[in-house]
């Protein structure tokens, strides 16, 4: 018999045990809505959505077995045997020894800013993410952008767009010397970039820089398993190892890592910091018991620890990615198909909107991105999130807006829980408010919090 021929198109390898009922909604609904939510997707009713693309983040549809898993939580206070488990999955999959749970992955970024910062520092990294910059600056850090310039530009084709650019990593040395950097953090698929990978061949030169200047790297491994994904698609001599493989080699070739595992591997709620050093473990031992609980729950349940523990293995297998990913680009092909302005190549986990260019109208100081969540909502009842100057927020020591170059709506996709069809209704919708562009207004903030202004800011329309 012939040898089986590799599929060309891709289809989940899943099928649908149990659905969610969602409400539906008309256009006069969302505009009321919308208007008492501040124009601010993230104070929408999760009722009002039809389609949340707001975030992959603890809103992935966990598996029967992670369900079954649930049900064998050892909720005792010191000692769950679901800790092991987790612990020792961490290991295998991720190489890392040493495992302290946290609620989420801004609770492990705490920790790691409290123990490895100390005011006055600088902290290099490829493009920042909001929390953990915050936490960085709350620890008397500064962040320091390290990536490759190709990753603030939404149209540059280069496939590796979360790539360190050394010139400027040796550029802050000169400046500030190496015992002022407690350690150089790298994101895996650079969410801000529009989901964009770092390649093996810059990891490995990297970890060489960083053992020459003996300087830790801090692994934000929130998408480690998309990043290993286009590391197989692209990178040469890495097409017939499989993502389980190259998931191990990234975070091998890291000293520590900081997990928000409600993304990659599909839990609703979870997180940890893991590392390789016996002293930093101990500290952070010390600093979990403060914020978060035990250093063997820290925030998370038995069940959850559980149900991660089983999540991380399902995350890494070729057929998942292959798929979670295929759905991104299905949605991103569309849009560019129909001439809608998207971040190119499209990324691991969401298709990013270019607001500059979709709303040329409308300056960045009245929030282009902004005003297109708000738009694209009331056409369509998908919501999206800003990725553009709201998010980026303000400079900690002369308090004016950031103007971020890119100005972004995020369409993020949760992973194992859309069809194909919402898809296309999605990219419907968007491409509805393409057509009628010009008619978007721009906006001005009405009420701002101090930090993470993303989350909680109102705006009105400026008429
Ligand atoms: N990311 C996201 O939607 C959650 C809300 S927006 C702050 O993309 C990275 C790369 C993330 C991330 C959260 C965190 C923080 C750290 N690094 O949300 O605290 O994308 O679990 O993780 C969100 P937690």
């Amino acid at each position: 018999m012939a040898k089986e021929q590799k599929r060309k198109s891709w289809a989940e390898p899943f099928r649908i045990k149990m659905v969610e009922l969602l409400k539906m909604t008309s256009y006069e609904d969302r505009q009321k809505a919308i208007e008492e939510a501040g124009y601010n997707t993230f104070l929408l009713r999760a009722d009002d959505v039809y389609i949340d693309l707001l975030t992959d983040s603890g809103t992935s549809a966990m598996s029967d077995r992670q369900w079954a898993g649930m049900m064998m939580g050892d909720e005792a206070y010191a000692g769950s045997r679901n800790f092991y488990h987790l612990r020792d999955t961490i290991e295998q999959y991720y190489s890392y020894k040493y495992t302290v749970p946290t609620h989420q992955g801004r609770g492990a970024e705490h920790i790691l800013s409290q123990i490895m910062i100390n005011p006055g520092d600088y902290v290099p990294g490829n493009m920042y993410f909001t929390t953990t910059r915050l936490h960085q600056e709350m620890a008397g850090g500064t962040f320091v952008d390290v990536i490759i310039d190709q990753a603030h530009d939404p149209n540059d084709l280069y496939p590796f767009k979360g790539n360190v650019d050394f010139e400027k990593l040796d550029k802050l040395v000169s400046r500030v010397g190496a015992d002022k950097i407690p350690y150089i953090c790298i994101a895996t698929c650079v969410n801000m970039a529009g989901g964009q990978p770092i390649s093996l061949a810059n990891l490995r030169q990297l970890r060489q820089w960083c053992d020459e200047h003996k300087i830790p790297i801090v692994h934000d491994m929130t998408r480690v398993a998309e990043n290993a994904y286009f590391i197989q698609q692209r990178e040469e001599g890495c097409s017939d190892k499989s993502v389980a493989q190259i998931v191990h080699e990234i975070c091998s070739l890291t000293d520590i890592a900081t997990m928000s595992a409600k993304k990659d591997p599909m839990v609703n709620i979870g997180g940890f910091l893991a590392m390789n050093d016996a002293d930093l473990y101990q500290k952070a031992c010390n600093m979990v018991v403060i914020y978060e609980g035990l250093h063997t729950y820290g925030g998370m349940a038995g069940r959850d620890m559980e149900a991660l523990a089983i999540g991380i293995t399902e995350s890494v297998h070729d057929d998942h990615i292959r798929a979670r990913v295929g759905q991104v680009e299905y949605l991103g092909d569309k849009l560019a198909e129909a001439g809608v302005p998207i971040v190119k190549p499209i990324g691991g986990h969401a298709v990013f909107l270019d607001a500059k260019r979709f709303l040329p109208h409308i300056p960045q100081e009245q929030f282009p991105a902004q005003a297109l969540t708000a738009a694209v909502y009331v056409q369509s009842g998908v919501r999206s999130m800003e990725r553009g100057a709201v998010s980026a927020g303000r400079d900690k020591n002369t308090g004016e807006n950031y103007m971020p170059k890119l100005e972004l709506v995020r369409l993020t996709l949760p992973r194992r829980v859309y069809t194909q069809a919402h898809m296309d209704v999605t990219a419907e919708g968007v491409i509805d408010v393409l057509e009628k562009a010009e008619q978007v207004k721009g906006l001005r903030i009405t009420y701002e919090p101090e930090v993470l202004r993303f989350f909680q800011a109102r705006f009105e329309p400026i008429e």
